[in-house]
């Protein structure tokens, strides 16, 4: 095992890695920039480098710092959180070149991945259904509009660079596609540096449910079950549970089935979430895979008691998973809220600033995830999760009625942040119901 790891990552996520290391007897090497000198959560790191200004693009994007950072600190492996360098090929390499493990899957998994075309290619191979659509990149425009017309508008025009969201063009018929397609092409060429796009059937008001899987380096793919994740606004997730509510067990069986084929399929190593869309008659569709560690990992850790992040190390470090499918059982519910520095009655705007005063719940099943203190000032520079509040109950009911208890006792004073929001979202008739789908909080509560 490991001796020393450097987290190349900052706030909650940085300190979950910490912790898991503090548990393994691995010695935690962090890194900051300016811009979160001082942090509490570096005090727990038994070292921290400076790596640049507060801009990320300074600071934690600098590949050059960060590899000198891991030099200096002399550590064994990297652990890359989520968001920043996580998913970049380049700097994957980077870390195999300079002799240092990279807590994740191999630069070409990760590259063959993180091309959304290559991916829909691997899972079509691996029998994993996908959404209707072009058999590749789309080259002329008569193809583009053969295949529109063989499956029906409306279409969804993707950028295969893209993903979260990003580079995607709806056509609602036959006189707006090509003029999609190109708007697609030049925004997925300017944004990404790469003009390819494809083209699928346009599902209406999709869930978004993804699946927790784990794979070693001795060819053992386990799944850790699924997460809804469609309370969301504009792609950014809000709540996460698990299991998905009002999903037949046959079909989350299918689905983790069919993720696990997939992760086979590709040699990949790491934890990883196989993220599907799903029709509203539960049919299930294959949409991008998330090389890395996510915001919402917790969940599947309540409901499993497996320690992702110990896992994500174990398997870097060649060990094979201590458990088979067999040994994971999703037992109760659990839900996350991501508690965020915004401000919702202002349209989520950005609320950075000094945390006034602050009060943690606690008690039977609760879990808060943060960095964030009473007298920590929110830096502007970076996303503003600051916290995940984490319930896990018997029951979906229960775990609701556990939520709405933790967030009437969570106080953090001096910023705004989403957990009024989510009172609200949890008091809701349609959430209650399990009855969410991706259009839910926009539909619901933002809509005058
Ligand atoms: C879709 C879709 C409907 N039809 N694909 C958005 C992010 C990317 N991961 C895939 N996304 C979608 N792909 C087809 N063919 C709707 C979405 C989508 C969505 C997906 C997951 C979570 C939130 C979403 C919000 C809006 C649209």
């Amino acid at each position: 095992m490991y001796k020393r790891i450097l987290i190349a990552n900052r706030g909650e996520i940085a300190l979950r890695v910490i912790r898991a290391c503090r548990e393994m007897g691995i010695e935690t090497v962090a890194i900051f920039s300016e811009g979160d000198r001082g942090s509490a959560y570096l005090d727990l790191a038994d070292e921290a480098y400076c790596v640049g200004p507060a801009k990320s693009a300074l600071s934690y994007l600098k590949i050059d710092q960060v590899i000198s950072a891991a030099e200096v600190g002399n550590v064994e492996a990297i652990h890359p959180g989520y968001g920043f360098l996580a998913e970049n090929a380049h700097f994957n390499e980077v870390c195999r070149s300079c002799k240092i493990d990279f807590i994740g899957p191999s630069p070409e998994a990760m590259e063959k991945l993180g091309d959304k075309n290559s991916a829909r290619a691997i899972a079509r191979e691996a029998n994993v259904p996908v959404v209707p659509g072009s058999d590749g990149l789309l080259t002329d425009e008569s193809d583009a509009v053969r295949v529109a017309n063989e499956i029906g508008f409306p279409v969804l025009i993707k950028a295969t660079a893209g993903g979260g969201g990003k580079g995607m063009r709806v056509a609602a018929n036959e006189l707006v596609l090509k003029s999609a397609i190109q708007q697609a092409q030049t925004e997925a060429q300017a944004a990404f540096g790469n003009a390819g796009v494809y083209l699928e059937k346009y599902v209406e008001r999709p869930r978004h449910v993804e699946v927790q899987i784990v794979a070693d380096h001795h060819g053992n793919v386990v799944h850790l079950w699924e997460r809804e994740c469609s309370t969301q606004r504009r792609h950014q997730k809000l709540i996460e549970e698990s299991p998905a509510p009002n999903l037949p067990l046959e079909t989350r069986e299918a689905m983790c089935e069919a993720a696990v084929r997939l992760i086979r399929n590709c040699e990949y190593t790491n934890a990883g979430t196989v993220e599907f869309i799903v029709d509203q008659q539960n049919n299930f569709y294959f949409i991008e895979v998330n090389a890395r560690i996510q915001v919402e990992h917790p969940v599947s850790e309540m409901v499993t008691g497996i320690d992702l992040i110990q896992t994500q190390i174990a398997i870097a470090a060649g060990q094979p998973l201590p458990f088979t499918q067999a040994d994971v059982v999703q037992r109760g519910a659990a839900i996350e809220c991501r508690i965020n520095a915004e401000n919702p009655d202002r349209n989520f705007q950005p609320s950075p600033g000094k945390i006034e005063q602050m009060f943690v719940p606690g008690g039977l099943g609760v879990r808060f995830d943060s960095h964030a203190h009473q007298g920590y000032i929110v830096p502007p520079h970076y996303d503003s999760l600051i916290g995940k509040l984490i319930v896990h109950q018997p029951t979906r009911a229960k775990a609701i009625a556990c939520m709405l208890r933790a967030l009437d006792e969570l106080r953090i004073e001096g910023i705004a942040t989403t957990a009024s929001f989510h009172k609200k979202v949890l008091q809701h008739a349609e959430f209650v119901e399990g009855r969410v789908d991706t259009s839910f909080v926009e539909r619901v509560f933002l809509s005058k």
